[in-house]
């Protein structure tokens, strides 16, 4: 199976990337971590995208706060779908989420929710299960154990109000 790469801007970033490596193992789906800024360890950021795909990657999920680019300079050193998580602070992740968002036409960044590191690894799980029949088997029973969770809910709502 490909691998998922996970990186983060900055070690302040881990509580809220962390979430997302918990989905990965919850489908047995392989990731290798990094911390790489896009602007303090600029080339070890570019290096690490550009072989990504030749060292088994299938995704890459980039996260980071404030002036977010790490998302878009990876996506920028390779052809690989990379799924941005903007990373909230002092501007509650408003900031982030448009540095990661707005990317320039040929170039695009899959954009999560503020924080949102669990889709992220459910997006970088379906990206692998395009190719992986017992991947898009899991996914599925997920979702039916999802709803299945929902309904129970619904059917003791009334006792609890
Ligand atoms: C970004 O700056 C990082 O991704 C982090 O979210 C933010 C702050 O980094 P630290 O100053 O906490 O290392 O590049």
């Amino acid at each position: 199976m490909k691998k998922v790469g996970i990186i983060m801007g900055s070690t302040s970033d881990l509580p809220v990337v962390k979430k997302a490596a918990e989905v990965l193992k919850e489908f047995g789906v392989p990731y290798e971590a990094h911390v790489y800024s896009a602007h303090r360890t600029p080339a070890e950021a570019r290096a690490f995208a550009e072989s990504a795909r030749e060292n088994g990657f299938g995704a890459i999920i980039a996260a980071a706060g404030m002036a977010a680019h790490l998302a878009g300079a990876i996506a920028a050193a390779t052809t690989l779908p990379v799924i941005g998580i903007p990373i909230s602070s002092a501007m509650s992740g408003l900031d982030a989420l448009l540095s990661t968002v707005q990317m320039p036409s040929g170039i695009p960044v899959a954009t999560v929710a503020v924080d949102g590191a669990k889709n992220a690894a459910f997006l970088a799980v379906q990206i692998l299960a395009v190719e992986d029949a017992a991947l898009a088997e899991k996914l599925s029973a997920q979702r039916a154990k999802n709803a299945a969770d929902i309904l129970a809910k619904d059917q003791n709502i009334n006792t609890e109000m």
